[in-house]
């Protein structure tokens, strides 16, 4: 891609930001998601903040106004002005929740924890006394974001929990087929509920209504319990995820890097970061697999599925890299020098090319990849993979997701991670060719 065409995308970027900036944070996209998402933030900042640095600021703000005593961020922050989700505000009954904050509904479960990089990311585009001001604010926000799930979700003392699919953010990823299909759940043990989402995208993309049954029969379990189960041991669905795992390890080592900045320690969470790097190694590498494989940890055994959110274990920069397991499982096609990351490699039996989280390329996914690589030494590769992408957004425009094999958009158009992060890797392919 030369300059001019490079420069033209950021401009087509830039405008479905704008169009999808809610006025204090930007949707997902228009239509299927009206309402603030935690990681999606996160993601939307970091493109942000190379063109309106004010707004990703904001983004973040918004997002930690809505974040719970206990600590918990909610992976959903409801614009009260619009109505048409499933689970709705109402389904999650986030008022009656006394950790909630007040006056603002949101979902009670949480997302991967990418804010801390994301936040150091804002800092990055404006390094100076403005930008420590807007890292000060969030120091503590983050600290007790990340204390909540060292502290709560970390129930074995090493490795930290998903309690639903949509925690990982991958939400019908083939990682959950076996932890869902052992839920003992019978017709009385589903509230009824009507899916939103199916009519508005075609349903063969999307998770099937026996996953939806699953996903709000947790849902109605937790949501009895606050969110906060009494004995969080006997919850049915406890999986150690790679990515929201390694994700952790990236955001502690940049709370660390945020905290020295602004003047307050940081070593604790450097520590903190590198015995969890250390877990990850030691309890989720499969040397069969060349990768780490998520662990069900209900059924106390390894989920033996390669997913990419094994490759994002990289972003802890393990002992053991999974470099050759991206290279050779995931890069599609192998050996080109525009190559995608599948969300399952094309040639495992359960890869649909656009089933959702079941095969299609992700822009998150992508950047968080070639993020790991970055912190590993592994430029070359990076670089490579920031090819593929920005070609496939050239082509395809700014889809929630694409088919790898065919590189169609899936998923509603206009979306905003993508187009976000369209932003931020033009920006390294600048800053890379100097
Ligand atoms: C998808 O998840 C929501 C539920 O949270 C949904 O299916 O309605 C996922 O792709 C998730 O990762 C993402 O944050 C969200 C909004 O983009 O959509």
């Amino acid at each position: 891609m030369d300059d001019r065409a490079a420069s033209e995308l950021v401009d087509r970027a830039g405008a479905v930001l704008d169009d999808n900036w809610i006025g204090h944070s930007t949707k997902p996209s228009p239509g299927l998601y009206p309402h603030q998402w935690s990681w999606d933030s996160a993601f939307t900042a970091i493109g942000n903040a190379h063109r309106r640095w004010d707004r990703a600021c904001d983004e973040l703000r918004r997002l930690f106004e809505a974040q719970w005593s206990n600590g918990m961020v909610p992976h959903i922050v409801f614009d009260p002005t619009v109505r048409d989700y499933f689970p709705s505000a109402a389904d999650w009954g986030s008022n009656d929740c006394p950790a909630a904050p007040a006056g603002i509904a949101t979902s009670g479960l949480c997302q991967p924890p990418v804010h801390a990089i994301a936040a150091r990311r804002v800092y990055e585009a404006r390094p100076d006394a403005t930008g420590r001001r807007f890292l000060a604010e969030l120091l503590e926000p983050l600290r007790r974001w990340h204390a909540y799930l060292f502290d709560v979700r970390r129930i074995d003392g090493e490795l930290v929990e998903i309690w639903h699919p949509w925690e990982s953010g991958m939400d019908n990823s083939p990682a959950w087929d076996a932890p869902l299909a052992a839920l003992a759940i019978g017709p009385d043990d589903v509230p009824p509920y009507r899916r939103v989402d199916t009519s508005l995208m075609d349903p063969a993309e999307r998770p099937t209504d026996a996953e939806y049954d699953r996903y709000v029969h947790l849902l109605d379990r937790l949501r009895r319990e606050h969110y906060t189960p009494a004995r969080p041991a006997t919850h049915p669905f406890r999986v150690h995820d790679v990515l929201f795992n390694a994700a952790l390890v990236a955001a502690e080592r940049d709370l660390g890097r945020i905290a020295a900045l602004v003047g307050d320690g940081g070593d604790r969470e450097r520590a903190r970061a590198d015995d969890l790097a250390a877990a990850i190694d030691r309890r989720l590498w499969s040397d069969e697999h060349g990768l780490h494989l998520d662990h069900d940890a209900v059924a106390d055994h390894p989920i033996p599925v390669p997913i990419a959110g094994g490759v994002v274990a990289l972003l802890a920069e393990p002992e053991h890299r999974p470099v050759a397991a991206l290279r050779e499982g995931f890069l599609h096609p192998a050996g080109s020098d525009t190559p995608v990351v599948p969300s399952v490699p094309v040639h495992h039996e359960l890869f649909e090319p656009a089933r959702y989280w079941r095969g299609p390329v992700w822009a998150p996914i992508t950047w968080l990849t070639i993020e790991g690589l970055e912190r590993c030494g592994e430029e070359q590769l990076a670089a490579r993979l920031r090819r593929g992408f920005l070609d496939l957004v050239e082509g395809a425009g700014f889809a929630e997701c694409y088919d790898p094999l065919t590189r169609e958009p899936c998923g509603p158009d206009r979306f905003s991670w993508s187009a976000s992060l369209t932003v931020d890797l033009v920006a390294a392919r600048e800053s890379a060719e100097g």
